[in-house]
């Protein structure tokens, strides 16, 4: 191996680690229907590896449907305390999501990933 490639290979392995999934346990909470035009609170609980409740980070949350565009659909959440993170979700449609998490807690950069569906609420 070249020097090159070796140094790709190391940023390869700080990128992984970088990455990792095991750094924190992370439960989202959306309820099971949506009024559309309404808002829609979305709850994340954030706990680091020895089950405490993260503080004070940085948390947004991108909406995704598989194979749609519905926009950018892309909430900042606030912290509301106990590793308690909340954003409002501006649902379109009923179905099966992917919500991508961006956690930057104290300048440590992490992302999951967790799935959810939502059907349109039947009580209107
Ligand atoms: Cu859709």
């Amino acid at each position: 191996m070249n020097k090159f490639t070796i140094l790709i290979f190391s940023l390869i392995m700080v990128f992984m680690t970088g990455c990792s999934s095991t750094n924190f346990d992370l439960k989202l909470t959306t309820p099971k229907s949506f009024t559309p035009g309404q808002a829609t609170p979305i709850q994340l609980t954030i706990l680091d590896q020895d089950g405490k409740p993260v503080k004070g980070a940085k948390v947004s949350v991108q909406l995704d449907m598989q194979g749609m565009s519905h926009g950018d659909m892309t909430m900042k959440m606030q912290e509301t305390g106990n590793g308690v993170y909340t954003g409002q979700a501006k649902f379109e449609m009923e179905g099966d999501y992917t919500a991508n998490i961006y956690i930057d807690s104290n300048g440590e950069k992490w992302k999951g990933e967790k799935r959810f569906s939502i059907v349109y609420n039947k009580a209107q």
